[in-house]
């Protein structure tokens, strides 16, 4: 009977999905023409290089496993341990998994078991190999001794009778030439394992040339495909191989030995250095390589589509897209915009990032435009306003879209801001809220204002009850003049979808749109009947257009 092995969903874009067999793979990329190359590997992530590279397949090497758990390769760690270390390979990718089964972890009865739990657990195939139980790794000189031929025959009946999809493989390695026997014994071995029931042969041999290789191909002939491990012999024309017979490749542990040297030669220079500060991006991979490896953005992805809780579902736009408008930046900046400017070791958009999502907003977008290209933040996604030369920050808020959300947080890029003020933005309902200020009335300012007129007395520094002010917003934006003024708004801003749809449609309608700031979105949105909501606050913010704010920033901020 036919039953499927465990299939794999194969994710492409975000509508299509199919079922991918990859025992069933396997067997197909064996049939086709060209050589399968497999590379060595021991758990997840070492899965994902693989395959970020290319390769067709993962051989889950018990070297390898038993030298990730600093154990020889002696069958020291059980057949769980070793299929945990597999699964979690295949788990971790989409490529087919051939695992090394060693010699079936015992007599028969074990072959039966592990064929059932491999072919459970979605691998492709299974490699067992022609000694005793428990063995030795091949390269060891000693106890490389020979299992009878028919008690391995046995196994490979048991195990091509235990498993239930017919494309699951079983791939029986030669151990005859490790052993130091004649090239009769491993061709004798390889046509009873043919016999058996074997889907392929692996002819191992740890001669410094294919030369052993060769001599068993061309006695062979073909009868099922042949399998390499080339570790001492890496000279090796693989297209001639594969006219001789040759099908699969197994690169079988060059990843761990990488993996060693590369975290041997950072411990030394970290230890020899006692720090980490001369560390170059050579010596490391960089966060962020690590995070995607980690599936960090698919898991991003998800959360948007399927990460639901009981407050609103919001996107942050963060305007980033406007060049420096004031000189006395230019040398903290050098080629950098604004939001990158540094605030002792961390930018200034790393900062309100860290800021948003501790109010638990992980939904951001920056809209960039001047120097867009050195815009960076963990988890953000970037846009670009094109015409960030010739428009203004509302052209750039409407390059951001507000997606799957409920609402979005306008935010200027010029700003630092405390945690509160985005809780207290978050907790009103009204369509459009903006947060406003009047200290600029007492400190002064020297810089372009977005102002607005609210029905409140602007405070004079007087100590109120209520911390945060509600009211409506009479007027907002450049038809404001400073003498009827009553407060500025400051960037950060909230509208609902349906205040997102008004503006959407207001900034279609209308011609000026390029020259507008958010405060004249906001007034257009007004005049067209929206209710606009202040929160009026007194500072919890701090704005940096100049050195000289620049420098009481960095006094602020950690
Ligand atoms: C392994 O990688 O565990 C192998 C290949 O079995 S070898 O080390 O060549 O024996
Ligand atoms: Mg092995």
């Amino acid at each position: 009977m036919f039953c499927p092995s465990k299939r794999v969903y194969v994710f492409h874009g975000n509508e299509s999905r199919r079922f991918m067999d990859r025992a069933q793979q396997f067997r197909q990329m064996v049939e086709q023409s060209g050589v399968v190359r497999l590379m060595g590997a021991h758990n997840g992530l070492g899965a994902r290089l693989v395959e970020r590279h290319g390769f067709e397949g993962i051989w889950a090497s018990g070297l390898e496993i038993s030298a990730a758990h600093a154990l020889p390769d002696a069958n020291i760690l059980t057949m769980t341990e070793y299929l945990s270390a597999a699964s979690e390979m295949s788990d971790a990718c989409a490529l087919p998994v051939v695992a090394d089964c060693d010699t079936g972890y015992g007599n028969s009865n074990n072959v039966i078991h592990a064929v059932r739990r491999y072919e459970a657990a979605g691998i492709a195939a299974i490699c067992i190999e022609d000694k005793h139980f428990p063995k030795v790794n091949s390269y060891v000189a000693g106890r490389q001794d020979l299992a009878p031929i028919g008690e391995f025959v046995g196994k490979i009946m048991a195990g091509k009778n235990a498993q239930r999809s017919e494309a699951f493989s079983i791939i029986a390695r030669v151990e005859a030439l490790i052993a130091g026997r004649s090239q009769e014994e491993a061709l004798k071995r390889a046509h009873a394992y043919a016999d058996a029931g074997a889907d392929m042969i692996l002819m191992h041999s740890k001669a410094d040339t294919d030369r052993e290789i060769r001599a068993f191909l061309s006695v062979w002939k073909k009868r099922l495909p042949v399998v390499i491990v080339p570790t001492t012999y890496p000279d090796i024309d693989l297209v001639d191989l594969e006219q001789q017979g040759v099908k699969v490749v197994i690169y079988a542990n060059h990843g761990l030995r990488a993996s060693v040297r590369a975290m041997d030669d950072v411990f030394k220079k970290v230890a020899r250095e006692n720090g980490i500060a001369n560390l170059k991006a050579s010596d490391i991979v960089s966060m962020a390589d690590i995070f995607e490896l980690q599936g960090m953005s698919q898991m991003k992805e998800d959360e948007k589509k399927f990460l639901r809780s009981d407050s609103v579902p919001t996107r942050v736009i963060v305007l980033a897209a406007g060049m420096p408008n004031d000189e006395s930046l230019a040398t903290s900046l050098g080629d950098r915009p604004v939001a990158m400017l540094d605030i002792n070791g961390k930018s200034l958009l790393e900062r309100n990032v860290e800021t948003l999502n501790a109010c638990g907003l992980q939904d951001i977008t920056v809209i960039g435009g001047y120097r867009h290209e050195a815009i960076s933040a963990p988890g953000i996604e970037i846009r670009q306003n094109p015409k960030f030369m010739t428009t203004r920050a509302a052209a750039s808020l409407l390059c951001g879209d507000i997606g799957n959300a409920e609402r979005v947080l306008a935010i200027h890029g010029d700003i630092v801001f405390d945690r509160r003020l985005i809780g207290t933005l978050l907790e009103a309902e009204d369509d459009i809220v903006l947060v406003c200020d009047d200290s600029y009335k007492r400190s002064g300012h020297n810089r372009e204002l977005e102002l607005a007129v609210l029905p409140v007395d602007a405070s004079q520094g007087q100590r109120r009850i209520d911390s945060v002010q509600s009211c409506e917003v009479s007027a907002i934006g450049s038809l404001v003049s400073e003498a009827e003024a009553t407060h500025e708004y400051f960037g950060l801003a909230s509208f609902s979808r349906r205040a997102w749809q008004m503006a959407l449609e207001a900034a279609s309608e209308c011609e000026e749109v390029d020259t507008w700031n958010v405060a004249d979105l906001i007034d257009t949105l007004r005049r067209r009947g929206a209710r606009i909501q202040a929160l009026v606050v007194n500072g919890g913010w701090k704005e940096i257009h100049t050195f000289q704010h620049y420098r009481e920033a960095c006094m602020l901020l950690k």
